[in-house]
């Protein structure tokens, strides 16, 4: 790869204003336009590589960018799903939000305890797993790819695992959260593969930034 320190981010959604707009705050001066999978930021040996979100650890973790900034919660379903090679350096206090259980109100499931032999609609197969065995539950797993809030109305599950930042989806939907299982911000993501002398200095550089920014912004 070449010695321009590569950051992949999310070019589109709940992460990327605030990512963006930490890096600028950081003094790095670039451009987000339209189409572009790579914006050149004009006065650091720095690329940024603008990609789905859910891209971000496996493109850190196979070479394709040297850190990343993503939700924790992605990064844990993708520990716990795949082989990655990507932890954190760096937690960033932006894009919080819980990976809770849910279920319709007034109905049968109230609380984790009455979980087993049900079945709980998700997108984080992984944590969500993890969660059941660590509390000895027998449950079935549906795997959604999204719009997981519908899923009990529906009837293909009697509870969820969803994301919650506001609840207003939730409620929307007739649903109370009665656990949280993943407790979740944006985070700044590594490998553990060396990185040139040149790359290594850059990002210390960088990492002593962000800590300043979040210092002087709590
Ligand atoms: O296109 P791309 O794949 O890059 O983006 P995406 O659509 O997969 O992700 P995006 O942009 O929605 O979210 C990116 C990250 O933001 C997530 O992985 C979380 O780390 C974080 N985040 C913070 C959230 C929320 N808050 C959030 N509320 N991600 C999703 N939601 C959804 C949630 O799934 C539910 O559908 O918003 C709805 C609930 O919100 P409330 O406010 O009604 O509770
Ligand atoms: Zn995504």
């Amino acid at each position: 790869m070449s010695d321009r320190l590569r950051i992949a981010l999310q070019k589109k959604g709940r992460l990327a204003d605030d990512s963006f707009a930490l890096l600028k705050a950081c003094g790095l001066r670039f451009a987000i336009r339209g189409g572009g999978l790579l914006a050149r930021v004009k006065n650091m040996p720095i690329d940024l590589l603008l990609v789905r979100d859910d891209d971000i650890p496996s493109f850190v973790s196979n070479d394709a960018a040297d850190i990343g900034i993503v939700g924790e919660n992605v990064l844990v379903e993708e520990q716990l799903t795949g082989e990655l090679d990507a932890t954190i350096a760096m937690r960033l206090g932006f894009s919080r939000c819980r990976l809770c259980l849910a279920a319709p109100d007034g109905g049968t499931v109230k609380s984790k305890t009455d979980l087993s032999g049900t079945r709980i609609a998700t997108t984080y197969p992984g944590v969500t797993r993890r969660f059941l065995s660590d509390s000895g539950i027998d449950a079935k797993l549906v795997e959604m790819k999204g719009a997981v809030e519908l899923a009990p109305s529906i009837g293909v599950a009697e509870s969820i695992c969803d994301l919650v930042s506001s609840g207003a989806t939730l409620e929307a939907n007739g649903l109370s959260a009665f656990e949280t299982i993943l407790k979740s911000e944006a985070v700044l993501i590594r490998s553990s593969r060396e990185l040139s002398a040149a790359k290594t200095e850059l990002l210390d550089k960088l990492l002593r930034r962000i800590e300043g920014v979040i210092k002087s912004s709590e």
